[in-house]
């Protein structure tokens, strides 16, 4: 095809159309080779799109029905867009808000903290039911972003405002503000740093996957009053604690006691206090939203700091008390789980023998045929897409992001392998092994007099459970 003719009325937001009615499309308007789904006949293109054109037609008679949403009230336009991932009409549907929260009195900070705020709410429950997925959560986050971007001019010009007229614009204080090394989420803390520059508070917004000694030597370099972490993810509580052990070995935040602020919706107050803040003698504090980091910025740099610290001490340590007095798993004595380690019938049971016993080495293997090897079920589970494969790909719930992905995937592997981008090479050995109590010991050869190494295993020995090890179970020496 040259040229397409389309009539402009009716194109949609193309991120809105059909995936596999787009992918179809897609196929024949840029000449690709169709990614053929697992028992699917292998048509043309053409006859794929013919395939699917009977449903689109019915499909474009409720083309009128995908903008019903533009007639909601303006704050319910700005949750479903959120929602839905569409950055259309976010500029001017925030303006709109802004107009109408500026009419009641309000400030642009509060069409943050109320309406986008809610929308992001509606995403994040949406998300924890499973019921939208990380592609979309992406582009979620986008239209979050453009939407704030929109209203920071109005927020300078508030404070340049407040100057003018004599107002207190003096900074309260300096606070760097970083989310910590392997973790991505920034709109949690971009909203904080917002907020507290609105409180005339001096914030620098290190961005995300901040590595701890950059956040601690820019502290230092900033002289900043007050240090900020945010995470959102598991693995970022872990190195919270490491940047609170390192603010402990270093005299700069040791002596000065520079305050700790801990937030990101994975944080918690029970975690700061039993997992945090015992890292580090200077005050550390979880803040549960944007809008509290004002106060507790505020109570840390006030005259009365040191009672306000006191009291987030001992309230952490009845956190910990009550912690500490949680009922603990029942464990067995080592001796009692080993006589409860699984019994196998080796007696009845004859190992297949391997064609042979030693080490093999691959060069430049054939990264195609390796292709048909891959796993997909951890490229699934990344996108946070539950179900096995092929399933997952037809699924009710995720089948059409499923799919989606999959094809993503699918033609980026074609040009990996196609482009040879790696040079695949390996190594194995299969060799004789023996069970040695909770060990495995593994053999150079059959003779099994020499050992080529030990793999220690672990016996579970929580109560009631099969007294298994963490490692595969071979036969017994
Ligand atoms: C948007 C989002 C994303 C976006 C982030 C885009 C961006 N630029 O930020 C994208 C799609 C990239 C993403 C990726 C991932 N995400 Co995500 N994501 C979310 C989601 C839906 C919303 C987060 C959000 O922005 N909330 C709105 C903001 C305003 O809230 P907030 O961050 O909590 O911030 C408020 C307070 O906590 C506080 N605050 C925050 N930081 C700070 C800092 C300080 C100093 C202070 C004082 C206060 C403070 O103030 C804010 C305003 O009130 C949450 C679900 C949820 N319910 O939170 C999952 C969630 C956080 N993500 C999750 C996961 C698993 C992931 C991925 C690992 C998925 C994957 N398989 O790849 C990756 C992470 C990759 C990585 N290495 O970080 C999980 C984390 C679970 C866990 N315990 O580990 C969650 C909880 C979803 C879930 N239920 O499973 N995600």
């Amino acid at each position: 095809m040259d040229m397409g003719i389309v009539n402009a009325g009716m194109v949609g937001v193309y991120d809105d159309l059909e995936p596999v009615l787009r992918e179809r499309v897609e196929d024949v308007v840029l000449n690709r080779q169709p990614v053929y789904q697992p028992g699917e006949a292998e048509l043309t293109p053409s006859e794929r799109l013919i395939e699917v054109a009977e449903t689109a037609k019915s499909g474009a008679k409720d083309d009128s029905k995908k903008n019903e949403w533009r007639a909601l009230p303006v704050r319910q336009r700005l949750s479903h867009a959120l929602v839905h991932g569409m950055n259309e009409h976010i500029v001017p549907d925030t303006e709109e808000v802004w107009q109408l929260i500026k009419a009641e009195g309000g400030r642009p900070l509060h069409v943050i903290e109320g309406p986008l705020m809610d929308g992001m709410n509606v995403v994040g429950d949406l998300f924890g039911q499973g019921k939208m997925f990380l592609p979309q959560v992406v582009k979620s986050a986008r239209v979050m972003k453009q939407a704030v971007a929109h209203l920071l001019p109005y927020i300078e010009a508030e404070k340049l405002l407040l100057e003018a007229a004599g107002g207190d614009v003096k900074t309260k204080g300096k606070i760097i503000i970083a989310t910590v090394k392997g973790d991505v989420h920034d709109i949690g803390k971009n909203i904080v740093t917002v907020v507290l520059q609105c409180n005339n508070f001096e914030v620098v917004n290190m961005g995300v996957m901040v590595p701890c000694h950059e956040i601690l030597a820019r502290a230092k370099v900033e002289g900043a009053d007050i240090v900020g972490l945010s995470g959102l993810i598991t693995p970022s509580l872990e190195e919270m604690q490491y940047v609170a052990a390192e603010m402990q070995k270093d005299e700069h935040f040791r002596i000065k006691k520079i305050p700790l602020l801990i937030g990101g919706a994975t944080t918690s107050r029970v975690h700061t206090a039993v997992k945090i803040s015992p890292h580090y003698e200077g005050p550390v504090v979880y803040v549960p939203d944007a809008s509290r980091s004002v106060s507790v910025a505020q109570s840390l740099l006030s005259d009365q700091a040191a009672k306000y610290i006191a009291e987030i001490n001992s309230d952490y340590d009845k956190v910990r008390t009550q912690h500490a007095n949680k009922k603990q798993t029942p464990m067995w004595p080592l001796a009692k789980a080993r006589a409860n380690a699984t019994r196998m019938d080796w007696a009845n049971y004859t190992p297949p023998v391997p064609k042979f016993i030693g080490r093999r080495v691959f060069k430049n293997f054939d990264l195609a045929e390796l292709a048909q090897y891959i796993d997909w079920g951890p490229f699934f589970q990344t996108w946070d897409l539950a179900g096995p494969f092929p399933a997952i790909l037809k699924d009710e719930v995720v089948g059409t992001e499923a799919v989606r992905v999959y094809a993503d995937a699918q033609r980026m592997l074609k040009r990996l392998i196609e482009g040879r981008w790696l040079t695949a090479s390996g190594v194995m050995a299969l060799l004789p092994a023996n069970s040695v109590g909770d060990d495995i010991e593994i053999y150079t050869d059959e003779s099994r007099s020499e050992v080529a190494m030990t793999w220690y295993g672990l016996r579970q020995q929580a109560e009631n459970r099969r007294g298994r090890r963490h490692a595969p179970q071979p036969l017994p020496g």
